[in-house]
């Protein structure tokens, strides 16, 4: 691919960490719209923090690729030049930090997934026993994305430069503020001159971002091949439909125009986040739990089976709409309508066991949230129970026709542990709510017994028959 004239090339102003496929197909489009529409040097320094896959493929294209949007019946693509470069985190992390001190960067933006705050679940504060961040406490070279955060501050911090945005596009309930607390956690550690500038200076806009991006397959990449013309190593794909709703909270109020772009942008993002990460991600961890152990490959797979279908809908109707606020300018009932649109895309093959990685890591936010708040309140919980136990069955290792599963979890060799040598479904719950990691805080002993009867349940019967039988109740 061409890359871009180097006389039109804006300067850089946003250094990202974690260059995945979502990040590529969701921000960086925001990125290129809102400079084509206002201008501005808002180009974007990519950083890998582990692999040099993405580098590796970017670079003989000159950091260009393509994005293909996929509907149910049309296609599209579309050339996306924002990056100006990439780097490999591990290769060359003096070269990270000095993206990141660069007198011209202004915003650091985040998709470093759930597992990369490395902050303790129940706590929403740095994990002090997370072996990367027993690295970023001795040493200047740092390892994890909070730790990298907190030395470049502490650079610009001693060259009397200003702080930047960290804007973090993870699915996280309040991600600014556990973006916050992980990186002035460890500064606190380190040194608490530093943590009080941070806390003082720098912003951390909270975010709630959408769309369906699928990891890139072969068959994304002869379908830009037959439509461009063009081997893009690096292409992505996604649905048509995105959002983002980002707090207006930036240092010196210098971003790129997202409005111009289309995001939206509020005081306060809270109810819009509980309504996605509930509604769409809870469906979503929900279905592809129950989904794959009743052996669907993708969620539109699942939700074209009428069982699933059915049980969607009456999970949102019943427990999940109830226990939310609604958003301004939002109908949660159309979203529901919208989201089942959304999923039944039979263009975007979003692979169960995909969504199913780091259970551990979403479930509090997706599911068990809703799930105690609706217990609490006396409102029906009994389909949020449903997708505990499928995840409880799923982790167990064996799908309901007896194959094995490859569970791939930041806890998988603890769970493991945790369920060696257990024999009935009683036990294996028992073993699975001592998970601190997962249930500290949540009354999770209180609801033992009905997920007992559910985990019982998916093993002797599947997942379609149990759903069956929730639905009849
Ligand atoms: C999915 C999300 O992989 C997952 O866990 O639930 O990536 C989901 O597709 C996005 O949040 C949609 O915005």
């Amino acid at each position: 691919m061409a890359p871009a004239n180097e006389e039109t090339r804006p300067g850089v102003g946003i250094v990202h960490l974690g260059l995945g496929a979502f990040f590529r197909a969701h921000g960086a489009v925001y990125i290129a719209d809102a400079m084509e529409a206002s201008g501005g040097d808002w180009g974007v320094l990519g950083v890998s923090l582990k692999s040099s896959n993405t580098r590796d493929k970017l670079k003989p294209q000159g950091w260009v690729y393509t994005a293909l949007e996929l509907a149910d019946s049309t296609c599209k693509t579309r050339v996306i030049q924002v990056l100006q470069d990439v780097l490999v985190a591990p290769e060359n992390p003096t070269a990270v930090l000095a993206a990141l001190a660069a007198p011209s960067t202004k915003i650091v933006s985040l998709t470093v997934t759930e597992k990369g705050y490395c902050l303790n679940s129940a706590t929403g504060r740095i994990n002090f026993s997370h072996p990367d961040i027993k690295t970023d406490l001795k040493s200047r070279t740092p390892v994890s994305a909070p730790g990298y955060l907190m030395r470049a501050l502490q650079i610009r911090k001693e060259a009397g430069l200003p702080a930047f945005s960290v804007l973090s596009l993870d699915n996280l309930p309040e991600n600014g503020h556990l973006a916050k607390s992980a990186v002035c956690d460890l500064a606190r550690a380190t040194d608490t001159e530093l943590a009080d500038w941070i806390e003082k200076e720098v912003t951390f806009p909270s975010t709630m971002v959408d769309r369906i991006v699928p990891a890139t397959t072969e068959d994304v990449l002869d379908k830009v091949r037959e439509m461009t013309g063009i081997d893009d190593q690096a292409a992505v794909q996604h649905e048509p439909f995105r959002q983002w709703v980002i707090e207006d909270n930036f240092v010196d109020d210098d971003h790129p125009d997202f409005a111009a772009a289309g995001a939206t942008l509020v005081d306060d993002v809270r109810l819009f986040e509980h309504m996605k990460l509930r509604m769409l991600n809870g469906a979503h961890s929900a279905l592809a739990y129950l989904g794959y152990l009743a052996g669907h490959k993708s969620i539109s797979d699942t939700l074209h089976d009428p069982v699933f279908d059915a049980f969607i809908s009456d999970f949102w109707d019943a427990e999940v709409i109830p226990a939310l606020q609604t958003p301004p300018g939002t109908n949660l009932h159309s979203y529901a309508v919208d989201l089942k649109q959304r999923f039944a895309n039979t263009a975007i093959r979003h692979q169960t066991w995909q969504i199913a990685m780091d259970g551990s890591q979403k479930l509090p936010q997706r599911i068990l949230n809703t799930l105690f708040e609706n217990m609490d309140s006396n409102r029906p919980h009994r389909r949020l129970l449903l997708a505990l136990a499928g995840w409880m069955q799923y982790v167990s290792g064996l799908d309901d026709s007896g194959a094995a599963i490859d569970v791939r979890d930041p806890l998988s060799e603890k769970i493991s542990d945790l369920l060696d040598g257990v024999e009935t479904a009683e036990d294996r719950v028992a073993a699975l709510c001592t998970l601190e990691e997962v249930f500290a805080g949540y009354p999770v002993g209180k609801v033992r017994p009905q997920l007992t009867a559910l985990v019982n349940k998916l093993e002797r019967f599947g997942s379609r028959a149990t759903i069956k039988d929730v639905l009849k109740c």
